[in-house]
């Protein structure tokens, strides 16, 4: 008999809904955790100004009533402390840690055919087996380390934004520089802005950021607590997993809109602010012409927001259709420019050659730095499995994927038995709000474990045609929609050698779950059972 029925890979938002609903159920339950404490993308990333770019109301548990009446937001985005009390707070909650054996990476899984169980090995030399294993290990948790030529050698500080001491770092007065522009560089950038003494920004790709118009919540929260549970059931529905202050009306077609309404709804939706830009149109990301349009209209209104044209035009993205890499929700990012002592380096024009001992090389000229921040992402979807060493007889998952993952539904990989991955890849995941599609996944793998116990089954994997199928369908999904026209973590193509295949599932939140609850009332069609 295995030491636990079921292993549980990570303690964020995923692991720990996991551990709640499978110990109710009476599964013996373990969570292997890296970290000392829960909280996952949301314990590392404590980076100045890092907070969700998901409304408040939506990015949060749904799962216990009582919880959501009695959880108050205070913002309608909420910074990363907040959110990381929440989550300490769901633990305490449910009692969970107990279940929970912290600082421990799993490094290995291997499959053992004549027991069908997993054993696990941890970095802290454990071995340990396991009927099931399932990885909640984030879709943007392994962080890419670039190879700077002589980071090593600058002589002052050195900051990941996915690493940030937990006591803070002082910054003010100093010269600071900042390397990357995606959503944790963009928050980084606007909280130190006002106390630094100089700030350089080394910039690759400029980013498509719509304002937050972030405020306090109370009228909101209040009014969505009122009728909470259909709230959801909405959201459950729509692609993105959040239903944007439209409720469940479809965004309209670009082509059944006149020019005045076009911008209308262009400007309705900037000055609402956040990600449901998007939105704006239902084929912003079929529809190059519509696209084109959201573009233009974002563009105008962020160049109109810096002083100097030289700097605007170079903060303004154009390389790439708008929202085919993941846009950013800012505070007052572009504004920043405007301040004396801000420079921007547009790394297109002046290619960072070297780090050296004063600061960094970038178009033959070294400017000198205090301190160093860099904010250059993660190796999205497949970067935490593909860490673990996952065997099943003499083939790992990782050569499996070395052509790109290939599942079903997201959920599991053919010869890879009784491991689970919740919002892995071709499933929608980044693509949505986040704690929607994770609710989802850890409900629909907890059905089929209890389905299994049921009937006495030790044994679950897809059929190789079902996978092959789920792949297909992905890929025509994603050949649909702009999205491979932008090199994109989407895409992979942020990590040096990795193939560029398009990584979550497109369609969305609403259409995927229509899939997998057909998939499971149909007896859960195209997995084998034993
Ligand atoms: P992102 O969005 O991947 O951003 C990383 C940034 O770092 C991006 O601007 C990159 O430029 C830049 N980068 C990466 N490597 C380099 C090198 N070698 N030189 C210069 N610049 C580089 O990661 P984030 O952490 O900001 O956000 C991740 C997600 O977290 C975000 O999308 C939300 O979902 C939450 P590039 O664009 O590749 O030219």
């Amino acid at each position: 008999m295995a030491d636990h029925d079921v292993t549980v890979i990570g303690a964020g938002f995923a692991g720990l809904y996991q551990l709640h609903r499978l110990r109710e159920l009476g599964f013996d339950t373990r969570v292997i955790e890296a970290g000392p404490e829960v909280g996952g993308t949301w314990y590392w990333n404590r980076y100045p100004g890092a907070r969700c770019d998901i409304e408040s109301v939506e990015y949060s548990y749904s799962f216990d009533p009582q919880l959501e009446q009695e959880w108050n937001w205070t913002e309608r985005y909420a910074a990363q402390p907040e959110i990381l009390d929440y989550i300490r707070h769901v633990a305490d909650r449910y009692d969970l840690r107990r279940d929970i054996t912290f600082d421990t990476r799993v490094t290995a899984l291997e499959f053992d055919d004549a027991t069908n169980e997993w054993t696990v090995g941890t970095d802290g030399g454990e071995r340990f087996t396991s009927r099931f294993v399932i990885a909640a290990t984030g879709c943007l948790s392994v962080p890419t380390r670039p190879e700077f030529d002589g980071l090593e050698n600058f002589g002052g500080d050195t900051y990941w934004t996915w690493d940030w001491p937990e006591q803070g770092v002082d910054l003010t007065g100093k010269r600071v520089a900042v390397v990357g522009t995606g959503s944790s560089g963009l928050q980084t950038i606007t909280a130190i802005a006002p106390v630094v003494g100089s700030l350089t920004v080394f910039q690759r790709t400029p980013s498509y950021a719509v304002p937050a118009h972030n405020h306090a919540i109370d009228d909101l929260l209040a009014e969505v607590k009122r009728h909470y549970p259909e709230f959801r059931q909405v959201s459950r529905l729509t692609r993105g997993g959040a239903q944007c202050g439209e409720g469940a009306a479809l965004p309209p077609f670009f082509e059944d809109l006149d020019d005045g309404t076009v911008t209308s709804e262009l400007e309705r939706r900037w000055d609402n602010g956040g990600l449901c830009y998007q939105q704006s149109f239902f084929d912003l990301l079929l529809d190059p012409d519509a696209n084109d349009r959201a573009a233009e209209y974002a563009r105008a209104r962020i160049r109109a927001k810096v002083n100097d044209p030289v700097v605007a035009e170079k903060l303004t993205p154009r390389s790439y259709p708008i929202a085919a890499k993941r846009m950013c929700v800012d505070t007052g990012y572009f504004e920043v420019y405007n301040q004396d002592n801000v420079e921007l380096v547009d790394l297109r024009e002046e290619p960072l050659a070297r780090f050296t001992e004063r600061g960094i090389v970038a178009g033959g000229t070294e400017r000198e730095f205090d301190v160093i921040v860099l904010a250059t992402g993660y190796d999205a979807m497949t970067g935490a499995l593909n860490a673990i060493d996952i065997r099943h007889g003499d083939r790992t998952l990782r050569e499996k994927w070395a052509d790109g993952p290939r599942t079903y539904l997201g959920l599991m990989s053919a010869d890879f038995p009784n491991l689970f991955t919740v919002t892995g890849p071709q499933s929608p995941s980044v693509l949505s709000n986040m704690m929607t599609s994770i609710e989802y996944h850890v409900d629909w793998i907890t059905d089929l474990l209890v389905h299994l116990r049921d009937r006495g089954a030790v044994r679950v994997e897809p059929e190789v045609e079902a996978e092959d199928n789920w792949v297909n369908t992905t890929n025509d999904v994603a050949d649909l929609t702009l999205f491979p026209q932008a090199a994109s973590w989407y895409m992979g193509a942020n990590v040096p050698g990795k193939r560029r295949v398009f990584l979550p599932f497109a369609a969305g939140v609403g259409a995927y779950k229509q899939i997998g609850d057909g998939i499971a009332v149909a007896g859960y069609h195209g997995f084998e059972v034993a």
